[in-house]
Formats: C-alpha cells, sequence, structure tokens
C-alpha cells in the first residue's frame, strides 16, 4: 500500500501515468482541480456562461456535472431518453434523482415523443448504425435546447480515451477534416453553440475513480447498441498500450492538440448555413438532416441527400 501524497495516510488509490498516491479524499481534491486547469487551459468557460451538460445518466457526464456544479459554475442538465427499454428507462430515473440531489435543473427529451420515433424504431428503417443517427439526433436536441433556452455552452463529458481513439481513428485514414474540428473547444458559429470537453484529459479509469469516491449513483450498464461501434475496438487497443507504457494516451493527446492541430486546424472546410425551412435549425441544405430524416419515418418521403454539417 502507497501513502496519500497531501496526508500521508495509507491508500490503495494510485494513477500510475502521473506517479500520484491519493487517499478517497484528496483525490476527489485532485480531480476537481485538474477539470478546472483543463477548462483554464482552453479557455472553455467562465463563471457568467451558461453551460448545458449532456447528461446520460452514466458514470462520466454525471460526474462531469457534479464537478462543474461543486465549482461553481451555472451548469444545467439535458438528458435525451433514446427508448433503448429498460436501458433508458434506468438510465432517465437515474439522471432525475442526480438532478434533484445537487439542485438544478433538468431538461428531458423524449425521443418517441418528440421526435416521433425511438432509436430501435429507426434501426427497423436506416442502414446505417444506431451510432450514428443517434449522435446526429443528440447534437440536434443539444443545439436546439441552448438555443431555447439561452444556454451558450454545450459541455460533454468525453474523456481521454474518448477523445484518443477517435484521434488514432482519424489519424490512421489521414482524415484532415475530422482532424482539424478535433480540438476541446469548438467556438460558436454558424447558429451553433460554443461546444466544451472539460473531461478531455481526464481517462476513462479516473473519471470513474471519482464517481465511485463521490458516491455518485449511475447506470452500470452500457447501451446495448455500443458494443459494435468501431471506438470501442481502438479503446482496448490503447488500453493495451496503456499498460505496456503508462502516460502513452496523454502524451498522444496531448502532442496532437500542441504540435497538430495548430498546423490544420484552418484546413477546416468553410460551409455557408442556411435555417431549416421547417424547424429554423441551422443546416446547409433547405431542410435539415434531422427534419428529412422524421419525414422519411413518418411520411415515408426519401431523404435527398446527406448532411455533414448539420450539428457539428
Ligand atoms: S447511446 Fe446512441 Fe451511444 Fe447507444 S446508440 Fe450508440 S451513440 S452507444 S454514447
Ligand atoms: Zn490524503
Ligand atoms: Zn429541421
Amino acid at each position: 500500500m502507497k501513502k496519500c501524497l497531501k496526508c500521508g495516510i495509507r491508500t490503495n488509490i494510485y494513477i500510475p501515468q502521473h506517479r500520484l498516491a491519493l487517499c478517497p479524499e484528496h483525490y476527489i481534491n485532485w480531480f476537481e482541480a485538474r477539470t478546472q486547469r483543463t477548462i483554464e487551459e482552453f479557455k472553455m468557460f467562465q463563471k457568467t456562461d451558461r453551460i448545458l451538460v449532456a447528461v446520460s445518466g452514466g458514470k462520466d457526464s454525471l460526474s462531469l456535472w457534479n464537478v462543474l456544479v461543486k465549482l461553481g459554475y451555472e451548469a444545467d442538465g439535458l438528458h435525451i431518453n433514446l427508448g433503448i427499454s429498460e436501458y433508458s428507462e434506468i438510465s432517465e430515473i437515474k439522471t432525475r434523482n442526480f438532478a434533484q440531489r445537487i439542485g438544478r435543473k433538468l431538461h428531458i427529451v423524449d425521443l418517441g415523443r418528440d421526435f416521433g420515433r425511438t432509436i430501435p424504431q429507426i434501426k427497423e428503417n436506416e442502414r446505417r448504425p444506431p451510432c450514428s443517427f443517434c449522435g446526429t439526433l443528440k447534437r440536434y436536441y443539444m443545439n436546439l435546447y441552448a438555443r431555447e433556452y439561452g444556454y451558450n455552452v454545450l459541455a460533454t463529458a468525453h474523456n481521454l480515451d474518448d477523445e484518443v481513439s477517435v484521434l488514432m481513428l482519424n489519424t490512421l485514414s489521414w482524415n484532415i477534416e475530422y482532424l482539424s474540428r478535433q480540438f476541446p473547444v469548438l467556438p460558436e458559429e454558424n447558429g451553433f453553440a460554443r461546444k466544451v470537453k472539460p473531461f478531455c484529459k481526464m481517462s476513462e479509469k479516473e473519471a470513474a475513480m471519482y464517481a465511485v469516491l463521490a458516491q455518485i449513483d449511475y447506470i452500470e450498464d452500457e447501451c446495448p447498441f455500443a458494443e459494435g461501434s468501431t471506438t470501442l475496438h481502438y479503446k482496448k487497443l490503447i488500453s493495451q498500450l496503456e499498460e505496456k507504457s503508462p502516460g502513452t494516451k496523454l502524451r498522444f493527446y496531448s502532442e496532437f492538440l500542441s504540435k497538430m492541430y495548430p498546423v490544420i486546424k484552418d484546413r477546416r472546410p468553410k460551409t455557408s448555413i442556411n435555417r431549416c425551412k421547417s424547424c429554423g435549425e441551422p443546416t446547409q441544405s433547405e431542410i435539415c438532416m434531422i427534419c428529412r430524416m422524421r419525414n422519411n419515418l413518418l411520411y415515408g418521403k426519401l431523404q435527398t441527400s446527406t448532411d455533414k454539417a448539420d450539428n457539428p
């Protein structure tokens, strides 16, 4: 057993990539302070900003909401019930309970009610994998709620493992367009709110440890559709590398941000953005992708094109 670096009591909490042993109390302090440093490093937001946190009911998003509120930020939650049977029911209950515990406002979107179809129902009609249209829907509702309720910042709980797996995927195919967007802050533009990822430097394990120590009651089950996702593959690979050589993930990501991102950031394609004629949200086409999807599902109209720039 090691000793806590701060108070000297015996502890089995050890963070190899930082060579740091901490007791539960000092781990919580360290984790929150590190999140604050990340917020400042990337100038994500300030105490005067109104933040909407995307909360799924899982460990990362509830931890993020908890940390932001403890740090004194104006942060409310947005939960999207995807209609994925018991998984979605439990996720909503955990999120509602947590909102009550911290005394913050929670907005709820119910896909079945608000979009007209749940994820499993959409899956019946779509050839794309569920995560592809699920992601598009989530980004759409986050933007919509930010605009309707006056939030200028959208925060998601993507952690270091999420960022590194996407970075690896995009690097292996040298997808410069996607790489040029992979920064923990995307500024407000074209009617889309500013997007931030305050956990981008915290590993999945570190976030999970925080959730347990802060006694956050989260849904432990993964979404049943997560199993087949490509990034899961990369996460496993990266974990093996990390095990052999602690610090690899953080180094790969940090070096990308400091050395590579400045070189390619201006390679983002410039697109002209209109307002969707049906719902008023920003889109590259006349009708946004979500309205086209809804029309297609509800009335059997064909989608005419895909629209990559909707809800970046
Ligand atoms: S909820 Fe949706 Fe995720 Fe489920 S369908 Fe995929 S994207 S895995 S974070
Ligand atoms: Zn201690
Ligand atoms: Zn629309």
